[in-house]
């Protein structure tokens, strides 16, 4: 008999979306004994969110989130609302002994993130944070590839996550949809993000990050804001830069900005190791690129003239993810890194084996980001205190 698995759905944008077109197709791709309930879509305006909930097939609305949290006949609060909500919508969720998926970056900043994390902790409820990239299949490839001792020692981890959306001062801030460039609701800028994906990525393959230096830009100043009708100043970084220790003795360059003329959604990063290297590319997410190093194998000496890059198609049976899906060399999208990930909790929660990022897990992220924002006010190497 399948067990229903009651969602409250919070926020109906661009996540609020993503995550319910995962509640929609995990039974059709993942052999789990929960099913999906699409009980109650909440948002603040009653049409949009009715209209969100008619699309989606969610059978009842709410416009205050409180109620939906309470609510008898829901088992998992989904957080998609912006940033400046995550804190309190998690607490409450948690309190209410409701399992807690919250999208990235987890909280506005450390403090709120600790409070959430010792929330979900002391109910003992379920709980992940939606790092999506992680479920796509070459990323997970990538992990594996690491984790089976391919790439040796590491040297060098390289991100960059390039987008070119806010290049206009017409662009306005705030509101739906441009929250993102509110300081108050979004916490911070390209940081929070955009190299929080970026950081959750670095730190799940090469491990903790303990050390940055950051270098922060503005380059609108002001723009209108769409709820008070003012041009104010805005307190986002546009651009963050920053340079990273890891714990492992590897050195680790970041970058990121949303002024990247012609780059949509860039997200990028390679591993260079004594023994191999790793090139991932958003853009082309079906490939992982692996460059192998083998000094003397069996034997044989190397055949220099034959090594070089390896464009390994993500599509087999045997990569991550994709047995639940079509016939070899065919390709799976970016919603369905959301169907993973839905599909890693659930098996999580059926197997006793929580999957990660969990709350504490990006806790982790959310220190980095905090110490990279310091480091851009003060120009000084910030320690990230990431648990070891
Ligand atoms: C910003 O433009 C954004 O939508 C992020 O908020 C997402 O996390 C990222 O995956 C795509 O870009």
């Amino acid at each position: 008999m399948a067990k229903e698995l009651r969602v409250a759905m919070i926020g109906y944008g661009f996540m609020g979306r993503a995550h319910s077109n995962a509640y929609k197709r995990l039974n059709d791709f993942f052999p789990v004994e929960h099913r999906p309930v699409l009980k109650v879509a909440v948002g603040r305006n009653a049409e949009k969110v009715k209209a969100f909930a008619d699309t989606w097939g969610y059978e009842r609305i709410e416009t205050d989130w409180r109620k939906a949290v309470e609510a008898p006949d829901v088992d998992l609060v989904d957080i998609g609302t912006p940033n400046d909500t995550h804190h309190d919508i998690a607490i409450a969720a948690a309190r209410a002994g409701k399992m807690v998926l919250c999208e990235k970056p987890l909280a506005m900043n450390v403090r709120e993130a600790e409070e959430m994390v010792r929330a979900v902790e002391e109910a003992g409820v379920p709980n992940m944070v939606w790092f999506n990239y992680r479920r796509v299949p070459s990323i997970a490839l990538a992990k594996q590839i690491i984790d089976e001792g391919r790439i040796g020692r590491p040297f060098h981890y390289r991100a960059t996550y390039l987008q070119d959306w806010t290049i206009s001062p017409e662009v306005p801030q705030g509101g739906a949809a441009l929250w993102r460039l509110d300081v108050n609701v979004a916490g911070s800028g390209v940081t929070g993000d955009l190299l929080a994906h970026s950081i959750d990525t670095a730190m799940w393959l090469n491990g903790p990050i303990t050390r940055v230096v950051a270098r922060t830009e503005t380059f609108v100043k002001e723009r209108l804001h769409q709820v008070t009708g003012k041009v104010e100043p805005v307190g986002i970084d546009d651009a963050c830069l920053f340079l990273a220790e890891f714990a492992n003795g590897s050195l680790g360059t970041f970058e990121s900005t949303r002024y990247a003329r012609g780059r949509k959604n860039f997200n990028t990063f390679e591993l260079n190791g004594a023994d191999g290297s790793l090139y991932f590319d958003l853009e082309e997410p079906e490939y992982l690129q692996f460059f192998e190093y083998k000094q003397l194998q069996s034997g044989k000496k190397t055949e220099s003239h034959l090594t070089g890059w390896r464009k390994i198609h993500t599509t087999n049976s045997e990569h991550p993810y994709m047995k639940y899906y079509w016939v070899p060399g065919t390709c799976i999208g970016y919603e369905h890194t959301f169907l993973n990930a839905l599909a890693d909790f659930v098996m999580g929660i059926e197997s006793g084996k929580p999957t990660q990022p969990d709350f504490r897990n990006a806790l982790q992220t959310q220190r980095v980001c905090d110490a990279v924002l310091e480091s851009a006010r003060t120009g000084r190497w910030v320690q990230t205190g990431v648990e070891l």
